[in-house]
């Protein structure tokens, strides 16, 4: 009706103060999915945003209308819903294709600075109350890609500590991960339960989509009657030396992996220690050749 009210007739004398007008201003939320590089929950400067990720907002305006409206981010991560009557609403952030959720109110409790998307919770956030006028951009998501380390345990058949064309991979070969403080890691970017890898028929073995960060492994030697560690860190080429310390057969701490990469070079080698023998005899004939019957010499010293 343009802001008309009813048709009100006032009376000799009436003094009606009942006629009133309300206005609110409307409201938006939004405002950021990004790439969380180093998986902390925090946006930090260099971190870029993600482009495409769905975003719903559910709620109930303060009219009591059920609202439910989706979006998408645009190229540099943002998003917003605006023209919103003031209300009670909540989010929900569509996990990316192959990324895993950040942990949710990071940053130090600065709520400009975390990520509003609860991984317990699907994606969603917790219900913000807008009031009129008010332009929330506090609702943010972070995402990251799993990391990986590996990759390979080898025959070092002349022990110097340099993998060769021709030094086969040994099978079988128990591998532990280990954090930057030696702790075990339990526990993968997907929350699923890290067991010891095994080498493969070709020697290799890979600790996939782990949370980005510093890790070491520990190789298990298969079998210590046999096998001797050989040196660590030959070479100028860490894609192709031995890692492991002959103390512990650990390897040393990785670089930081931030989302998306991979360490492959944790290897080990182990050599089978040669012999060299085996007979002293007596040549009674003195034909250089041991007959029969010519007995063994044992050396007293
Ligand atoms: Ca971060
Ligand atoms: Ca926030
Ligand atoms: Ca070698
Ligand atoms: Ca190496």
């Amino acid at each position: 009706m343009g802001g008309m009210t009813t048709y009100e007739v006032l009376t000799s004398g009436e003094s009606n103060p009942d006629y009133d007008a309300g206005y609110y201003i409307p409201a938006s939320i939004g405002n950021f999915v990004w790439l969380d590089e180093d998986a902390d929950g925090e946006q930090d400067g260099s971190e870029p945003g993600l482009q495409g990720v769905e975003v719903t907002l559910t709620g109930t305006d303060g009219q009591g209308n059920p609202v439910n409206l989706t979006t998408t981010t645009d190229i540099d991560g943002s998003y917003l819903f605006d023209n919103l009557v003031p209300g009670d609403y909540k989010l929900t952030f569509a996990t990316p294709s192959g990324l895993v959720t950040s942990p949710v109110n990071q940053a130090g409790g600065d709520d400009t600075q975390d990520s509003d998307a609860d991984p317990t919770m699907g994606g969603m956030t917790a219900v913000e109350t807008l009031t009129s006028g008010e332009n929330n951009e506090d609702y943010d998501a972070g995402y990251y890609a799993g990391v990986q380390v590996g990759d390979y345990v080898w025959l070092d058949e002349n022990a110097n500590g340099v993998q060769e064309a021709g030094e086969p991979g040994i099978e079988n070969v128990e591998v532990k991960l280990l954090d930057g403080s030696n702790n075990p890691v339990t526990t993968d970017a997907n929350g699923n339960a890290i067991v010891n890898q095994f080498t493969d028929a070709n020697g290799y073995y890979l600790f996939p989509n782990l949370v980005p960060g510093v890790y070491k492994v520990m190789f298990i030697n298969p079998d210590a009657a046999k096998y001797t560690l050989t040196i660590k860190d030959a070479g100028t080429d860490d894609a192709q030396d031995s890692d492991a310390d002959n103390a512990n057969l650990m390897s040393d701490a990785t670089d930081f992996l931030n989302s998306g990469e991979e360490d492959l070079t944790l290897d080990a080698g182990f050599f089978v220690k040669a012999k060299v023998g085996d007979f002293v005899w007596e040549d009674l004939n003195g034909n250089g050749i041991q007959d029969g019957g010519e007995p063994g010499i044992e050396m007293h010293q």
